[in-house]
């Protein structure tokens, strides 16, 4: 018999401090992908409860505009203080819903807690530029201002991490935020939301944000309504050719992170204990399930065959299973009967297509008819001869192709000639074609890396990528424009009124 989730989950969201009538009695079924099984019930908000959401966080804007940077800046601190004091709860919370490891979902609380530092120290350096400005006695500069109530629309794999990136800078700019996780994991997202709500609440704010957990008819709100002035949405392509027009058709701003279909060139003079160890995590990490998870590696024809060699051996040797059983467990349950398919018809398709199955691609026998309902699978590896149709789509799962090249001119085209580009990473020890591939005719992605994988960015950096991927970027470095309203100020200190460009009127 496996734990009763149902009874940890209860167990955790009390021990956070969630309101039982917020996860009971509704009419939708929280699963857990440990075991495919229900583990909780919750009402799920209406179209108007969204636009009431949406009121509250509009009404509650101009008092949180009004509050200096710093002291929003504090709120978050203490934001940050709780996550530590409730990590291991909020990360076991996650692995129950979306089924990564421990030690995955530690990081990914981990991950919350480092954004609310960097925002911490952002809320005090929310610079604007001065200008010289042409005319004497005069100066230009500009300010960055709140820009208003901001949607975060977050998916089931990063489920509390990316909404706490945008949450943390959004609100030391100032924002209102109203958040849609999703449906999968709404349990999560109350935690989160209690723990911000006792922060914000105790300093007299407790309006400044919402959580909806809704389904999409409900969250189509969120998108068309005008007060909502940036919506930031992780998820599907699909998802996000939706939402960019929609909301660009009443001039509101996005912020999109969608498909990623990522690549590492291996070049002969690498270091193959690091390849082998970056692309099995990469790849076969969080079960496939990051949006810059490793999903081709583009492998110089002198080494293909020895890291083909090494990487299938590595995969022989993943502990694949039930995390919170286990936790010398390093791949869990895929989180859908539906992302199971998936990878089975690209697999099909795959070989139909040209491709050798080195390893995995099977479903993983758990030990127990507890496990029935859920979907665990041996993460796979395939070689192609081509970049076809297949390779150039992206399954969420733990599936890897692997691509032979003969000059670096013929990966950089490959690791481009895809659809998205939000991760790229080259192993080589020569410096030259590490400039290469970061140079302005490299790789074509938001995240270039040389000699570590494509996934497990840190908060430091702007994260998000280009074509599909949505070109947004969110977190560190100065993603934090996107959530501010820019002014740009000219003042004259002199008694003249001299017009700019030598106008005489
Ligand atoms: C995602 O999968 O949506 O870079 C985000 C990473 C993590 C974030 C992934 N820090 O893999």
């Amino acid at each position: 018999m496996t734990t009763d989730h149902r009874a940890e989950a209860a167990r955790l969201l009390a021990l956070i401090g969630v309101d039982p009538s917020r996860t009971s009695g509704g009419d939708w079924t929280v699963t857990t992908p440990l075991t495919g099984r229900a583990m909780a019930g919750l009402p799920l908000a209406s179209p108007d409860d969204v636009r009431a959401a949406v009121a509250r966080v509009h009404a509650a804007f101009p008092a949180w505009a009004a509050v200096p940077a710093p002291v929003r800046g504090e709120l978050v601190r203490r934001f940050g203080d709780r996550l530590r004091e409730h990590k291991e709860a909020l990360a076991r919370l996650v692995t129950l819903e979306a089924g990564k490891i421990l030690s995955e979902a530690r990081g990914e609380v981990q991950e919350m807690i480092d954004i609310c530092d960097l925002a911490v120290g952002m809320s005090r350096q929310l610079y604007g530029r001065t200008m010289p400005s042409e005319r004497p006695g005069h100066r230009l500069m500009e300010t960055w201002h709140p820009l208003g109530p901001v949607a975060i629309i977050s998916s089931f794999n990063f489920p509390v991490a990316v909404w706490a990136w945008n949450t943390a800078v959004a609100l030391v700019c100032g924002d209102t935020i109203v958040w849609k996780p999703s449906e999968r994991t709404p349990l999560t997202a109350l935690a989160c939301d209690r723990l911000l709500a006792e922060v914000l609440t105790e300093a007299g704010h407790p309006d400044v944000h919402a959580t909806v957990v809704c389904e999409r008819e409900a969250a189509e709100v969120l998108l068309d309504d005008e007060r909502v002035m940036l919506v930031s949405a992780t998820g599907s392509t699909a998802m996000g050719r939706i939402v960019g027009p929609r909301v660009q058709q009443r001039f509101g701003r996005t912020i999109l992170e969608l498909g990623g279909n990522n690549a590492a060139i291996v070049a002969p003079s690498a270091d193959l204990d690091l390849v082998t160890r970056g692309a099995l995590f990469a790849a076969a990490g969080t079960a496939g399930q990051r949006c810059t998870t490793l999903r081709r590696l583009i492998v110089h024809e002198q080494v293909a065959d020895e890291v083909t060699d090494r990487l299938v051996a590595a995969y022989g040797r993943l502990r694949i299973g039930d995390p919170w059983e286990r936790e010398d467990v390093l791949v869990g349950p895929l989180v859908s009967h539906a992302a199971y398919d998936a990878m089975q018809r690209a697999l099909e398709r795959a070989a139909a297509e040209g491709g050798t199955r080195l390893v995995g691609g099977e479903r993983f026998a758990m030990p127990a008819p507890d496990y029935d309902e859920a979907r665990y699978v041996e993460p796979a590896i395939v070689a192609m001869t081509d970049q076809t149709d297949v390779v150039r789509e992206e399954t969420f799962a733990p599936l890897l192709y692997v691509l032979r090249y003969a000059d670096l001119d013929e990966a950089i085209a490959l690791n481009n000639a895809v659809p998205q580009g939000l991760a790229s990473s080259i192993f080589t020890r020569d410096v030259r074609e590490a400039e290469r591939f970061m140079g302005p005719l490299g790789s074509d992605c938001g995240i270039v890396n040389v000699n570590i994988g494509t996934s497990g960015a840190e908060i430091g950096g702007a994260f998000g990528g280009e074509k599909e991927t949505g070109g947004g970027r969110e977190s560190g470095s100065d993603a934090w424009k996107a959530y501010c309203r820019r002014a740009t100020n000219t003042i004259n200190g002199s008694d003249e009124l001299p017009l700019a460009q030598g106008v005489e009127f």
